[in-house]
């Protein structure tokens, strides 16, 4: 497998180690299926599907899987199981590309962080806020997750890790007025990146959707023009249901990426791979853990290569 030996060994290499429970499910049981055997065999194949399946790579992307393994011939002395990792890889591939889609390289850029409670929503913030500041951005975050004071007390201690300003209102204040405030101080003040944190889960009567819209619209009447993500933050470990929510949030508030956070522990790595086919949204950045730096740019190709390859 050239392609695989030539890609950057050191984030081959740690994306390796952080997804290892994804790994285990997928290496080990393929090695021990076709070690031995000399035919891709009705039975071997249902046992290959339901590994795949378990995955969570998504029913539609393992079934293309299978059946090109169904019309796989070995020549002599070929080494299987590589002959087949390079199928499941290339059949990946083929469906979600190759390529990262990264963040808006635009200036000033807001960042509107969404999704269910517990996702992962403040520690990314954080992390996103530290990558741009490292990178010698003027970075605001607002505390727009103002249900909660230990939301906002959470970003503060994210903020200082980072080294960035925060903009915060007190528990109970209207986040989109929030976020107003923080526009007008990146006009005022020349912030390049705004990022807005948001509750998962509201603690009064009114509904998350609609809450989130308005905050959409006040950034476009606050920054009218502005480029904006409007990043979904899933949790791999909740594997396909994470799926059915992640639409609601597309249809109502339209959203220009996923964050898929907590890949370093759960065997569910391959829901990265279906996310892009089930939601025609692409995964643009991946949580390997809870540190500041753990946070890294989606690359379906290494991800794919540090799940299959040895
Ligand atoms: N292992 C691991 N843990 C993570 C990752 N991202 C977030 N977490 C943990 O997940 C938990 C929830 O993270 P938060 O950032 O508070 O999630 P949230 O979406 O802001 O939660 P709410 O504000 O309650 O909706 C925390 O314990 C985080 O440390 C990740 O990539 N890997
Ligand atoms: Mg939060």
């Amino acid at each position: 497998m050239q392609k695989i030996i030539s890609q950057p060994l050191s984030r081959l290499a740690r994306w390796k180690q952080r997804l290892l429970k994804s790994r285990q499910l997928i290496l080990g049981p393929l090695e021990r299926l076709i070690t031995g055997k000399e035919n891709v065999s009705e039975e071997l194949l249902s046992e290959l599907e339901e590994i795949l399946v378990r995955s969570d790579i998504g029913v539609h992307i393992s079934d293309r899987i299978i059946l090109d393994l169904k019309y796989t011939n070995f020549k002599p002395g070929e080494d299987r199981i590589l002959k087949i990792k390079e199928i499941i890889e290339k059949r990946i591939l083929g469906i979600i590309g190759e390529d990262n889609v990264p963040l808006s390289g635009s200036f000033p850029l807001v960042i509107l962080m969404i999704g269910v409670n517990g996702s992962g929503k403040t520690s990314t913030v954080g992390k996103l806020a530290f990558k741009y500041h490292k990178e010698n951005k003027k970075v605001l975050v607002a505390a727009c997750d103002t249900f909660r004071a230990a939301a906002v007390e959470q970003l503060e201690i994210w903020k200082t890790r980072a080294g960035v300003d925060i903009i915060k209102g007190k528990e109970g204040t209207d986040p989109a007025a929030l976020v107003y405030d923080a526009g007008k101080l990146v006009s005022e003040k020349g912030y390049q990146v705004l990022i807005i944190d948001t509750a998962g889960r509201l603690h009064n009567k009114s509904n998350l959707m609609e809450e989130l819209k308005k905050i959409k619209r006040t950034v476009g009447k606050v920054l009218p023009g502005i480029s904006l993500e409007i990043l979904l933050v899933m949790d791999a470990t909740c594997g396909q249901n994470g799926i059915q929510q992640a639409k609601l949030f597309k249809e109502a508030i339209g959203v220009t990426g996923i964050v898929l956070t907590k890949l370093d522990g759960t065997s569910k790595g391959g829901i990265a791979v279906s996310i892009k086919e089930s939601l025609g949204v692409p995964v643009k950045l991946i949580g390997l853990g809870e540190g500041v730096e753990d946070l890294e740019d989606f690359s379906p190709g290494d991800f794919v290569r540090a799940l299959l390859e040895e």
